[in-house]
């Protein structure tokens, strides 16, 4: 099924004027659409084709011209066609959809990672720099984005239409969604899954700047902490590196480079450490025991805020040796003059 660029511009500005739909505004909404507008093309096609047989079988078989039913015993030639031509539209949309979907939902490698909260009722975002924001995304154009998201409490779902991108926001759980911009402008975000009351409030806007302008605007809205830094001051605060100083006589593995290794676990298996495995170790360290250690880690549940994990699960991320590690040992000795705890839950 092929149509032509100069009918299919036609279609999608046609339909963008006429505010019936989205604007095309990043690098995959094309293809969704295209995928669309297939499926939009097939049930008129279908539509019409089935309406014009039956209008015109009941007039030529109406009961003045036919008055004696004629009865047909079967052609294996037609039901075979209207078995294997519907077989094929349908195996052609379940594969283009198969293949868009593996699109939309395997970030490239080099996206930029940025975390999302879900709550009751808004959108809060957290850059790798440290800027926060709420109800507010700001993304540079032209780079894929991969989004990190989590709900704080009940199931919530992440919608930017003129990005054709959409996916649940799960307690206790990471979920992504990337997308590339194509075009600086503004555009909605939506949460499109029912969360009490003020759901139809959770609603935001996505900026998409230029990359000079995104520099500029990471630079003017930065806290001075990055969320590795401050991720590494709960570290020290929390009593992490009581156990995991990363000498050889501490109770705790040394976490250094864990972050994207395999790990052997006690129970034979073996895991990928990715974000979410890291924030799940801290939060449950007794459903995963890692091989050769007992079982004293203590669990942190409702102890950290999930922003509080997002800022350790980055600065765990950035562990590449113990050179860290042991700076933070010497920085908690200093910082407990000042005990300030960012993303420590509050009794
Ligand atoms: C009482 C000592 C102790 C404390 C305190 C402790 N841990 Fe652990 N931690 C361990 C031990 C022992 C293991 C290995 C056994 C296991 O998996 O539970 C571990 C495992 C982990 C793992 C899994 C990765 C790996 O290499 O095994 C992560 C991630 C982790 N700890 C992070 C933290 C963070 C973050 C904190 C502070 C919020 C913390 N730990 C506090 C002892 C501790
Ligand atoms: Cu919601």
């Amino acid at each position: 099924m092929h149509i032509s660029p100069v009918l299919w511009q036609f279609l999608v500005k046609w339909l963008t004027n006429s505010a019936l739909f989205p604007r095309e505004a990043s690098t995959i909404a094309p293809y969704a659409d295209a995928l669309y507008f297939f499926l939009l093309l097939i049930t008129i096609v279908g539509l019409v084709l089935v309406g014009a047989l039956v209008l015109g079988f009941s007039i030529r078989y109406r009961k003045e011209r036919n008055p004696v039913a004629t009865q047909v015993e079967g052609s294996t030639l037609l039901e075979a066609t209207w078995t294997i031509i519907p077989l094929a539209l349908f195996l052609i949309c379940f594969v283009w959809g198969a293949l868009l979907y593996f699109r939309i939902y395997n970030p490239p490698t080099n996206a930029m990672n940025i975390y999302v909260v879900g709550k009751q009722w808004m959108w809060k975002a957290e850059h790798p720099g440290g800027q926060h924001e709420i109800n507010n995304l700001h993304v540079p154009m032209g780079q894929p984005i991969q989004l990190t998201m989590i709900s704080q409490d009940v199931f919530h779902s992440f919608s930017i239409p003129d990005f054709r991108v959409k996916r649940e926001v799960i307690p206790g759980r990471y979920s992504t969604v990337w997308f590339e911009a194509t075009t600086p402008g503004t555009y909605h975000i939506f949460c499109t899954q029912y969360c009490g009351t003020k759901h139809s409030g959770m609603i935001g806007e996505v900026t998409v700047l230029s990359p000079e302008d995104y520099k500029k605007w990471t630079e003017g809205s930065t806290s001075g902490m990055s969320l590795a830094q401050n991720g590494e001051r709960l570290f020290a605060s929390m009593g992490c590196n009581a156990c995991h100083s990363g000498n050889a006589a501490a109770r705790g593995p040394s976490l250094a480079g864990v972050y994207g290794s395999k790990l052997q676990l006690a129970n034979g298996s073996q895991v990928l450490v990715n974000e979410a495995y890291l924030r799940d170790a801290i939060l449950n360290p007794s459903q995963h025991l890692t091989a050769g250690y007992a079982p004293i880690m203590p669990t942190y549940q409702g102890q950290i805020s999930e922003e509080g994990l997002i800022d350790l699960v980055e600065y765990l991320k950035s562990l590449k040796t113990n050179y860290r590690v042991q700076q933070t040992l010497t920085t908690s000795e200093s910082n407990q003059a000042a005990p300030m705890t960012p993303g420590v839950v509050k009794p």
